[in-house]
């Protein structure tokens, strides 16, 4: 971590816009920039945490919240058929922002494994 502020926390700041799905007081839904599928969201939390490696035993209801927002957020998108929640996590995990974020894919058939 360099003390840089990453592009979520200036999307959670307002400094840079996103197209916002969902927002309650732990976390923001906005949509992928580059969507890897007809729907692709990704929900991160409002606190900065750099990854999933990062989550601490306090942290065990905010994670919580997280996924169930992702269900939330899968409804409102009208996902009845199925989606995917992926969590990239280090380096060869292929995390490329360091702050934890979930992301929400689906409206197609998805294949496995994952690349
Ligand atoms: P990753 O799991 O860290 O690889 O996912 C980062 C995601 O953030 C990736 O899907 C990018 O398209 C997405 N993203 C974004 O939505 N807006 C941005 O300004 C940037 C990345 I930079």
């Amino acid at each position: 971590m360099t003390g840089e502020k990453t592009i979520f926390k200036k999307i959670i700041d307002q400094e840079i816009p996103a197209e916002i799905i969902y927002e309650d007081e732990l976390c923001l839904a906005f949509k992928d920039v580059n969507p890897q599928a007809p729907t692709h969201v990704l929900v991160i939390p409002k606190r900065e945490i750099p990854s999933m490696a990062h989550l601490k035993s306090e942290d065990q209801e905010l994670v919580g919240h997280l996924i169930l927002t992702v269900g939330e957020v899968a409804k409102i998108l009208g996902l009845e058929n199925g989606y995917r929640m992926i969590v990239n996590t280090g380096t060869e995990g292929g995390q490329t922002v360091d702050h934890l974020h979930l992301h929400l894919l689906g409206g197609r058939a998805m294949s496995w494994p994952p690349g």
